[in-house]
């Protein structure tokens, strides 16, 4: 029996969660993203902001230029990343079979769950109200037999669409499109294909395999088989995260040491409370530093014991950036924390360990007065001194980013 296979994808995702908290700013061009003055870039930008080719990943300032009435906001992560959880709360109602990707897309294997429905675009027409009505979020959906076409279907018919690929159907719907629309195919082998004169999908399916090869290497084998409508790759669920990271870019290169330490702070504070609320602890503590040349090293150290006390992973991260700064004296542009070699509680440090376990209990508090408040409600230390007026940094800030990276 043919699979039936959904993805579903938010539609401006950042921008519509301010959107649906804040109504005014329907229908308006509004971008998310860092200080627009700074050297942030768009995260997301609004379906009003975008005929005159803002996209993500653009300089702000640039975006300013082109769309000078604009709304420019920044990024709230909390905020997304609790419509994230809810959306795929919803989803959970309509398959057990989820596979997120990112914070705001899906797969979803249907196949056999389309009771009580009477059809898979049925079901996805239901599922889309509901995303609707309780999030204020619009999605779009692909329909197909796998992954592959049921993605590329979710991209063509944003926003707010529904399109759904027959099965048998899957070639002769790829074949007019350009091969940028295949996932993998980034800018380097869009280039590799065009030199050989291949610029859609269908030329790269009638390619013979080894031509592919010869070009691509491996990642061939698997851009022809998807360019046929061949996937087999089935949903998986989300496997443990290998890491957990967090990093900035500041506003101007600095060599403040007092500045470099109230941001480390920040950001071990974010790591530190996501390890806890995943009830995991780190062994390995990393911190990475992007000079103003864009050189940018990295630097890791294994803990005796795994931990999650900010405390701790934040003394081992200053040792770090210590030394790193002691080597090299060039202004930095950015800088970020990461934590790997993640292993649950019940793997923990010795109970009553009276060194760690003081911090840990003030940790706890802090988080649950964070979440019932917001980030700022509280500010220890050093990362107080993030506020000031001379250091502004804020200017772009990714949302932590769980993987293997
Ligand atoms: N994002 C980001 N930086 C990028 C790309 C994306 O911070 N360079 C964040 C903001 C987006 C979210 O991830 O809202 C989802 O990314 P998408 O690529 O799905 O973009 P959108 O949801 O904003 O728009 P679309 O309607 O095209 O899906
Ligand atoms: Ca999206």
């Amino acid at each position: 029996m043919a699979r039936c296979i959904l993805h579903i994808d938010l539609d401006a995702f950042f921008v519509s969660v301010e959107q649906a908290l804040n109504p005014e700013l329907k229908g308006k061009p509004v971008i998310v993203g860092g200080d627009p003055q700074g050297r942030g870039v768009v995260a997301s930008a609004s379906y009003e902001a975008r005929p005159v080719g803002i996209h993500a990943g653009m300089p702000l300032s640039r975006a300013r230029r082109l769309c000078p009435q604009a709304i420019f906001l920044r990024a709230n992560f909390s905020r997304y990343r609790d419509a994230s959880y809810r959306f795929v709360k919803i989803l959970g109602d309509f398959s057990p079979y989820i596979e997120p990707l990112g914070l705001d897309e899906a797969y979803l294997d249907v196949t056999g769950c389309e009771e009580p429905y009477e059809s898979p675009h049925q079901l996805a027409l239901v599922l889309k109200a509901r995303v609707y009505q309780e999030l204020k979020l619009t999605a779009s959906v692909g329909i197909a037999t796998c992954k592959v076409v049921a993605k590329i279907a979710s991209d063509l018919c944003k926003p707010d669409g529904l399109l759904e690929i027959a099965p048998g159907e899957e070639q002769a719907f790829l074949n007019p499109l350009p091969v940028a629309k295949l996932p993998g195919v980034g800018k380097k082998t869009e280039q590799s294909l065009g030199e050989m004169g291949i610029t859609t999908i269908g030329e790269l399916a009638s390619l013979p395999l080894h031509i592919v090869r010869r070009s691509l290497g491996m990642p061939g084998t698997a851009l022809h088989s998807y360019a046929r409508g061949i996937d087999t790759r089935k949903i998986e669920a989300p496997g443990e995260a290998k890491s957990i990271s967090q990093e900035l870019t500041f506003a101007r290169d600095t060599l403040n040491r007092n500045f470099l330490e109230a941001n480390l702070h920040n950001l071990c504070q974010e790591v530190c409370r996501e390890l806890r609320s995943q009830n995991k602890r780190a062994k390995c503590v990393a911190i990475r530093l992007r000079y103003a040349d864009f050189r940018t090293i990295t630097r890791q150290v294994t803990l005796k014991e795994a931990s999650h006390v900010t405390r701790v992973i934040l003394a081992t991260a200053q040792q770090l950036l210590t030394k790193a700064m002691a080597q090299q004296e060039k202004p930095i542009r950015l800088i970020g924390i990461r934590v790997s070699g993640l292993v649950g509680e019940e793997k923990q440090v010795p109970l009553f360990n009276s060194a760690t376990e003081k911090p840990e209990h003030l940790d706890r508090a802090m988080d649950t007065i964070r979440r019932k408040y917001g980030p700022t409600a509280i500010r220890t230390g050093n990362s107080m001194s993030r506020d000031s007026s001379q250091m502004s940094p804020w200017a772009e800030e990714r949302f932590l980013i769980f993987g293997s990276q």
